[in-house]
């Protein structure tokens, strides 16, 4: 197959419209360079995103806003193809799944990028272990040539190429998740191990997985968005808005060759985790508070979240009592300016950041965002009583109704399990002790703290007083 494209990207969201193509659109045009053109697939939802990139010739605009009064508006590029393997309408799956699979084995591509979700890796949240009973990962260890999930697609593609006796792609994660590389390397591992151990051994040898931390904040577009644009003279069904910051820091490590991406702006670094659990636990650790806290008050979006001092003083609060003291922070960046950071990054009214898209699954990313910082704290009951609020005011989102009886719809893999253990457990101790009892989420540390457990039931008894600020917020 002759073509420039060099990456293929699984899971042609708004995110990689607006973070990864950007890089690659800005990396071709100041080079003349278009070897790194990108083909990207869709495997689950968005199928209609995909045919209508491929009828406008792939090219989309990204509106960057600072604020109300300012935005950059760029047209993109960088996308060269545009692929679908999901279910259609019709329930049939595959449709470019021969297309895709040729193009990953193609060897003019060298990267494999994915944002997927944290559910898309089919990993339970705690412990990383592949969830072989999942339908979609049991359907691609039955059926393994003609695989659903990215860890199948990677699985298939890097079969073909080790067969052709042609150098494997390198695998770049670009989802919320630390040690992303790793994760990733172990759900393509140990799926490949169901059937063929000779290749998960390959796999684990041969192949690069290097881990990232992408930083962006794109939300969900709307029709009063596309209106807005419209607006500004911007008629693009496949537009996408972001906040002007954005920052990737990847680990350098791609055998089969990257482009040279720095002077775009890409952080080349030998170490990710310290950048990884610096933006997991104050952006999204202050992200997650603020979707269930906030929501649960009547809070809209982010932006009229941080609008209320009470809410940004227990937001500051968590990130530098509760967050910070965990951190090894990155080399040359200021904790406090960070966080100063943050909270402007939030108050940007520009952006309808809708608390309930960050609600979404909620089971697979606390871990990360609130859990891994909290196993390094020894005395939770006391330090940690803005994270024992969200934890509290997790477990109340996750019953579908707010603080005022409005019901909302839980989306998260877990949601039919979290929604049954309301259902069996009426007493405050009950349901926070069927919580904690979650493997799949709390790590066994923290499931056997006793007094922080207690703390949580105190924290979900307060809840209503705090949600109607009644009292005052920690902080
Ligand atoms: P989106 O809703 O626009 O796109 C989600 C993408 O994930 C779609 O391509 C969808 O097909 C795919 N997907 C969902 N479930 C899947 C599954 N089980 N298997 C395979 N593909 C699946 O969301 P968006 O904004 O693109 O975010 C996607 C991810 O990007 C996030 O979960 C996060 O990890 C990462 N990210 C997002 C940021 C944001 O502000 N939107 C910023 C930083 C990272
Ligand atoms: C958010 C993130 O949806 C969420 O869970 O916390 O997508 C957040 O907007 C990004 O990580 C910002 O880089």
């Amino acid at each position: 197959m002759t073509s420039n494209i060099g990456i293929v990207h699984l899971g042609l969201g708004a995110f990689h419209r607006a973070h990864q193509a950007a890089y690659l659109d800005a990396y071709a045009k100041r080079t003349g360079n278009s070897d790194w053109a990108i083909c990207s697939a869709n495997l689950r939802s968005n199928q209609s995103l995909v045919d209508a990139l491929a009828s406008a010739n792939y090219r989309y605009h990204l509106v960057e806003y600072t604020d109300r009064k300012n935005a950059n508006v760029r047209t993109i590029d960088s996308i060269k193809k545009t692929l679908f393997t999901g279910r259609d309408a019709d329930g049939h799956w595959g449709r470019d799944l021969d297309e895709l699979l040729l193009r990953m084995s193609d060897a003019s591509v060298h990267i494999v990028t994915l944002t997927v979700t944290e559910k898309g890796y089919f990993l339970s949240p705690s412990d990383a272990q592949l969830l072989t009973d999942a339908p979609d990962i049991a359907a691609d260890i039955n059926n393994p040539k003609q695989p659903r999930t990215a860890p199948g697609i990677l699985v298939e593609a890097l079969r073909r190429r080790r067969a052709a006796d042609i150098a494997p792609f390198t695998v770049l994660c670009c989802d919320n998740m630390p040690a992303n590389g790793e994760r990733t390397r172990a759900a393509v591992c140990q799926l490949a191990a169901q059937n063929d151990p000779e290749l998960a051994d390959w796999i684990a040898a041969e192949v690069a997985f290097p881990s990232s931390m992408v930083d962006r904040i794109v939300p969900a577009m709307t029709d009063a968005e596309f209106d807005r644009l419209k607006a500004l003279g911007i008629d693009d069904a496949n537009a996408v808005v972001s906040e002007a910051f954005s920052q990737w820091v990847v680990e350098d490590h791609f055998p089969s060759g990257r482009p040279d991406w720095q002077d775009d702006g890409v952080q080349m670094v030998a170490d990710v985790a310290p950048f990884e659990d610096m933006k997991l636990r104050l952006l999204n650790g202050s992200h997650s508070l603020l979707a269930y806290l906030g929501s649960l008050a009547g809070f809209a979006t982010v932006a009229d979240a941080v609008g209320n001092a009470q809410v940004r003083a227990f937001l500051k609060h968590y990130m530098l009592n509760e967050a910070a003291p965990t951190l090894a922070m990155p080399a040359g960046t200021d904790l406090h300016a960070y966080c100063d950071q943050l909270l402007h990054r939030f108050a940007n009214d520009s952006l309808n950041h809708r608390l309930h898209q960050i609600a979404m699954d909620g089971s697979q990313k606390l871990p990360q965002r609130w859990l891994a910082g909290a196993l390094e704290h020894t005395d939770r009951a006391r330090n940690l009583r803005c994270t024992a609020l969200g934890i509290a005011a997790w477990i109340r989102y996750t019953s579908g109704f707010d603080g005022r009886g409005q019901a909302h719809t839980v989306s998260d893999p877990l949601a039919d399990t979290l929604a049954a253990l309301h259902q069996q457990h009426d007493r405050v101790e009950d349901l926070i002790a069927a919580f904690f009892a979650l493997r799949a989420v709390f790590p066994p540390e923290l499931a056997s703290d006793a007094n922080w457990q207690t703390a949580v039931v105190d924290a979900y008894r307060q809840l209503d007083a705090v949600l109607n600020f009644d009292v005052d917020w920690p902080g």
